[in-house]
């Protein structure tokens, strides 16, 4: 690590000790680490950063709540929640919104000119959640960044449970470095507990962590609530799995709030663009993406699918060839897992359908 860096980490770890962030130390492994991987813009922005401070600022870390179209963002401070706009030099630098500022992303406001609070700096992200539109060129669209846990929220029946879904999540949830969540919401519906056990045993098997959950029985509230506690968490899943359903257990009244505030910006000129944090009372963060129902995966990474794909590290390691597809190799593990009944048919089938249609 350069002096430089060093010096960079000890002033973050002064200014953001009453945040609430995960081990600062740990954090402070995470971005460096994401420095070099980062766009070059975020890298840019960190360079640029330290050449172009103005003097006379009075910086204060916090945390973007949410973000408006008009440049304003809602700011959580160490004592107090402020509206900032995003000061001209970072402009400069973010001028297209998709890749701008985005919920979850921790900032340095310069409030020396109250009440004019101005975002100076985006500090480096732990990791982003991003989809990607449909057309051809895949263009990304930030949706949050510093995510803890993607819970992925799947219903048993009524929509039918759909593995499918749930692998392409928990890829999702590997490709942006973050800790997946698997919940199976609906367990009231469910007539054989056996079945039941065998169509998540994949998963849990494979390492992932389930929670099977009702809100009609309120089974695996408790659970849940102690996983989400002091995480800031993304819900995602198909429509009517029961992501509000859960929410509104779990904290009656919350996803009230979204709708407000949603409604409030509809009708005001301020129309909130990307995804709202909401504050778990018993700590932690929802954060709220209307938009996550499919799982967006990037063309790109379809040469990581054969590594990246769930359950698949168990095996891949005793394939012959270290690049191997598991489609026709000679001395596949996979394959071999599949003939020998190992390995689920219904996953595999489900990793060569990803595979083709990306
Ligand atoms: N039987 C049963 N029904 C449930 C459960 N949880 C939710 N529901 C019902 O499922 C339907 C959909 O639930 P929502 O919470 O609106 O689902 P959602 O995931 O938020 O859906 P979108 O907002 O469209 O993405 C509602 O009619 C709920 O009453 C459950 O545990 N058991
Ligand atoms: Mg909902
Ligand atoms: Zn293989």
């Amino acid at each position: 690590m350069k002096q430089k860096d060093k010096k960079r980490k000890a002033s973050y770890t002064g200014r953001l000790k009453n945040l609430d962030l995960p081990d600062i130390e740990v954090l402070g492994e995470i971005l460096d680490e994401e420095r070099e991987a980062t766009t070059y813009k975020t890298a840019r922005i960190a360079t640029k950063r330290d050449q172009t401070l103005k003097s006379g600022m009075t910086l204060k870390t916090g945390r973007v709540m949410a973000v408006m179209s008009n440049y304003q963002c809602q700011v959580q401070l160490q004592d107090e929640e402020v509206t900032a706009s995003i000061g001209g030099r970072l402009k400069q630098f973010l001028y297209k919104s998709t890749t701008m500022l985005v919920v979850g992303d921790y900032v340095e406001v310069d409030m020396s000119l109250k009440p004019d609070y101005r975002i100076e700096n985006i500090l480096p992200r732990k990791n982003r959640l991003s989809r990607y539109d449909s057309g051809s060129f895949q263009k990304e669209i930030l949706v949050a960044a510093n995510i803890d846990q993607l819970v992925i929220t799947s219903s048993w029946r009524m929509p039918m449970y759909k593995p499918g879904l749930i692998d392409r999540f928990l890829i999702l949830a590997a490709t942006h470095k973050i800790e997946p969540l698997i919940v199976v919401n609906k367990i009231d519906l469910c007539e054989d507990p056996e079945e039941l056990e065998e169509g998540i045993a994949y998963y849990r098997e494979s390492g992932f962590k389930v929670i099977l959950t009702s809100t009609v029985s309120r089974a695996g509230i408790d659970e849940l609530k102690a996983e989400l506690k002091d995480k800031d968490s993304v819900f995602s899943g198909h429509s009517g799995a029961g992501k509000s359903s859960l929410i509104n257990c779990l904290q009656p009244g919350l996803e009230l709030i979204t709708a407000e505030v949603s409604d409030f910006n509809e009708k005001g000129k301020h129309t909130t663009t990307q995804a709202t944090m909401l504050t778990w009372d018993f700590g932690g963060h929802l954060i709220d993406t209307p938009g996550i129902k499919t799982a967006y995966l990037n063309r790109e990474d379809i040469a990581l699918m054969p590594k990246l794909f769930p359950g698949f590290d168990r095996y891949y390691p005793a394939c012959r060839f270290r690049d191997c597809a598991h489609i026709a190799e000679e001395g596949c593990a996979i394959l071999q897992a599949l003939e020998s009944g190992e390995m689920d048919p219904d996953r595999y089938e489900s990793y060569r359908w990803i595979m083709e249609n990306l």
